[in-house]
Formats: C-alpha cells, sequence, structure tokens
C-alpha cells in the first residue's frame, strides 16, 4: 500500500542503523540524567552502575526501573534535568487520585513532540490539505496541544475545538468541512449518537479520517465507528510521562501502532517479576526516552499491556509495532481469584443493540466474597422501556458477561452520559475493596 512517510530517514532506518543511534542517544541520555537529576543517580549508585557501564543495548537490562511512584516522590519539579528557565512547558498527567504527575518540556522538546505527532498524523493519511478538528480538551491533559501542534507541522488547517460541547462540534464539523476528528474513541461514539438524534447524516460530512487514542478500545469498537461515522479510524498512544501523544500510532495498514525507535527504546516486560520478556510476548511496556532534554525516562514502567512485533510493515516503515493495548497491568481486576480486563466488557456490548461502549466496574466485598457490578450505559429507548423488557435484556447481558469474563456479575442499567468521563477519558472501574 503506496502511503506517506513524513520522516522516512528514521521511520524507515535499517535496524542496524537504528540501533546504533539508539545506543549512542541512550548513553548520552544517562550521562544527562546521572548528572542532573538525583532520583537517577541515587538509584544508579545503589546498583553500582556507572553510565559507562552500558556498551550495548542488551546492557539496558542492568538499569533500574522507574515508576510513577519515583514521579510522586520527586513532585513537582525534582525528576526535570534541567533548570525551570530552559522549560517552556509544564503538563500534567490526567490520574483521578493523589497528585498528578509535572512533566517539562524544552523548546527544542516541543519541536521534537511536533515532529513525532506529524508522523503517526501522516501515517494515518493526514495531509496538508486537511481541516483537522481537535476534541481533546486544551489544558494540562497533552492530547490536544501534541495533535494541534503536529497537524500545524504538516500545515493541515487545525479547529482548537476542545473537549465537549457535542451540538457545537457537530455545527462546526458541518459548516467548516472538517475532514479529520482527533479525541477519544468514546467520543466519538458519543459524536455519532447526537448526530443520529439531530437528524444529521455522518455521510453528508467532509470527515475521512478519525484519529483516536488516550483510552483502551477494541477493534469491535472500531468497526462500530468507522461504519456509523463513514471514516477511517486509527489508533495512537502515548502518556504523559514519556511526551503525551506521539509515541506511537497507526499507518493505514492498522495492523499495530508503530513505535517511533529513534527517540524510545521499548521493552516488554512481565509485570509482576521485572524479567524482560522475548520478543513476541504479552507484558507490560517500559519505555526509555532518547531525545527528551527537560523530562528523559530511564525503562518508564507504563503498566499498559501489549506485545511488540518487530516484522516489516507492508507500509515500509521498519520501526517496530505494538499491538492495541488489552488494559493496564493496574487495572487488572482478581475478582473471585479470576483474572478479569474491563475492556473484555467492551466486545460484549458492542455487539448487543442497544448499548453504548460506556461502561463502569464496581466491585465490593460483602463477608468474604467479592461482588461485581456492571453498569451499562443504554440509549434512552432501551432505558425508559417497560419493567419485562427490561428484565429480559439485562438477563441476556448477565449471561454474555459471565461467559465472557468467568465471573458473575449483576448488570445495572444507566442513562446515556452518566459515567463520569475525566479529560473525556471515561473511568471505567471503583474498586470498593481497597477502601
Ligand atoms: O493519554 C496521551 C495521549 C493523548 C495519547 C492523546 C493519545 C492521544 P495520559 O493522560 O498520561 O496521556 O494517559 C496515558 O492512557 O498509559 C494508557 O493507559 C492510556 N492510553 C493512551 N493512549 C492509548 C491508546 C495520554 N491508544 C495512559 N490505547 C496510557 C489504549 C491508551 N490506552
Amino acid at each position: 500500500m503506496q502511503q506517506q512517510i513524513w520522516d522516512a530517514a528514521y521511520e524507515c532506518m535499517p535496524r542496524e542503523e537504528l540501533e546504533q543511534l539508539q545506543l549512542e542517544r541512550l548513553q548520552a541520555t544517562l550521562n544527562r540524567v546521572h548528572k542532573n537529576v538525583t532520583c537517577y543517580r541515587n538509584k544508579f549508585n545503589e546498583l553500582g552502575i556507572d553510565p559507562e557501564d552500558i556498551q550495548s543495548l542488551s546492557d539496558l537490562t542492568k538499569l533500574p526501573f522507574t515508576t510513577k511512584e519515583d514521579l510522586r516522590l520527586n513532585y513537582p519539579y525534582g525528576m526535570f534535568a534541567v533548570p525551570l528557565r530552559e522549560v517552556v512547558r509544564i503538563h500534567s498527567s490526567s490520574g483521578t487520585t493523589g497528585k498528578p504527575t509535572v512533566v517539562g518540556y524544552t523548546k527544542h522538546d516541543i519541536k521534537t513532540w511536533s515532529n513525532l505527532v506529524a508522523r503517526f498524523m501522516t501515517a494515518a493519511g493526514v495531509t496538508h490539505d486537511d481541516v483537522v478538528q481537535i476534541a481533546f480538551g486544551y489544558g494540562l491533559f497533552t492530547g490536544a496541544f501534541g495533535l494541534h501542534y503536529g497537524a500545524e507541522l504538516i500545515g493541515a488547517s487545525v479547529i482548537p475545538m476542545g473537549g465537549g460541547n457535542t451540538e457545537k462540534q457537530i455545527m462546526i464539523m458541518q459548516d467548516y468541512k472538517s475532514t479529520v476528528l482527533v479525541g477519544t474513541p468514546s467520543y466519538a461514539i458519543t459524536l455519532v449518537d447526537r448526530m443520529e438524534k439531530m437528524g444529521v447524516d455522518p455521510k453528508s460530512l467532509s470527515l475521512k479520517v478519525g484519529l483516536f487514542g488516550a483510552e483502551p478500545w477494541s477493534e469491535a469498537m472500531r468497526r462500530e465507528i468507522e461504519t456509523r461515522l463513514c471514516i477511517s479510524a486509527t489508533d495512537n498512544y502515548g502518556l504523559s510521562e514519556i511526551i503525551g501523544p506521539g509515541v506511537g500510532g497507526e499507518c493505514q495498514c492498522k495492523r499495530g501502532m508503530h513505535i517511533f525507535e529513534d527517540a524510545f527504546i521499548p521493552e516488554i516486560i512481565d509485570p509482576e517479576t521485572g524479567t524482560v520478556l522475548p520478543a513476541g510476548s504479552t507484558g507490560e511496556l517500559v519505555l526509555t526516552t532518547l531525545t527528551k532534554e527537560a523530562f528523559p525516562m530511564i525503562r518508564y514502567r507504563t503498566r499498559d499491556i501489549t506485545s511488540l512485533d518487530y516484522t516489516e510493515c507492508e507500509c515500509g516503515r521498519t520501526v517496530v509495532r505494538m499491538k492495541k493495548t488489552m488494559g493496564r497491568s493496574d487495572d487488572m481486576l482478581i475478582i473471585r481469584g479470576v483474572n478479569v480486563f474491563p475492556s473484555q466488557i467492551e466486545e460484549v456490548l458492542v455487539a448487543i443493540e442497544g448499548c453504548e461502549p460506556h461502561y463502569q466496574l464496581v466491585i465490593d466485598r460483602k463477608g468474604a466474597l467479592d461482588t461485581l457490578e456492571v453498569r451499562i450505559e443504554v440509549t434512552e429507548n432501551i432505558f425508559f422501556d417497560e419493567m419485562k423488557m427490561q428484565r429480559a435484556f439485562l438477563e441476556k447481558f448477565e449471561k454474555r458477561i459471565e461467559s465472557v469474563l468467568g465471573v458473575g456479575a449483576t448488570v445495572k442499567l444507566v442513562e446515556p452520559n452518566s459515567i463520569p468521563r475525566h479529560e473525556g477519558k471515561a473511568q471505567r472501574v471503583i474498586d470498593n475493596r481497597k477502601l
């Protein structure tokens, strides 16, 4: 498949050359963090590691992991590798509990970031002829600014719409002839639901591509978005601690998200033991940054569960692809001894007419027994249906959920839009057992 490539020199680099570049950049990064970041210096010293000891990429495993806890302990600026006067931007992660993590960018980091985002936007099919509507919230969250910079660098026309305001989004989409929609996949569903209610035919719009990310979504949800919105829907991945969006994204082959390996080294570890797993295994993604100045991260544990595919992609890019993430290792729930990923519910929901892929799991403990309640947003028709119909609907659900998850659950139907969203991301789990 003939596809545009933004930065072919890096995206299509032969692996041997790429690994040499990674090693040089890794060594430079290690020298800088050892010199400028007390947390890293202390950790390296404790293990008796000197940056000089890292002579090959396989030596990476000698280095300690960095976790969210390290960032919390060094709140707010303790992990910065440059003086604050060189930092031109501060963002913060969207966690819902405790202190947020604070991340910084130098002028050069903003350039790097824009370039990385331009790469995955180009891979998804965005060009300078496009009109890009950004439906992420502008603010401390990295989503809107990141995509905004990438689209501007490509030379597209950017509409900085921001999050929410669904009817206005639709009006702008119609009047300004937006061709690209950027946001969370769950917001794409909210938009298309509202369009249906307003009698707006998605075919009458100019939209052709959707760039969705910031939360897990299944292939079934992709199919639903693509058919209902009549667009090509692509996935992109990132996290504030690493750079925000721009770690990776799908090309038009949609067989995994290309990780830009000249800027990041990905590893997959066993989340229980920390051991690096062989290529192709599923485990927790660990990332090391190679080009960041203000906020370098060494072996950061993302908690996201995925696997890496090093085979060459049809698009011509040689960089590795990560699979859609299954969920987070810290989201994995053990309910009555069974491992449950909240995202498993989504596949069930998308297959049943009348419900939205918006759900929440509430776990409690009654005596020694864990209980699971699954709250599901349903369309208004079903919500206001007769009790008898609702009962039949609920029973169907409970059966399917039990067969997919392997544990029984009580299903509760809730009104559209009643599950809280944080930065547009739905809050999927409430675990009352920990309280
Ligand atoms: O969500 C950065 C971002 C913005 C990525 C816009 C893509 C688009 P945080 O708020 O720090 O940063 O949240 C990072 O969100 O560790 C994943 O658990 C989850 N996440 C991000 N992208 C995806 C994705 C931004 N495509 C956390 N699929 C990450 C699944 C995702 N989960």
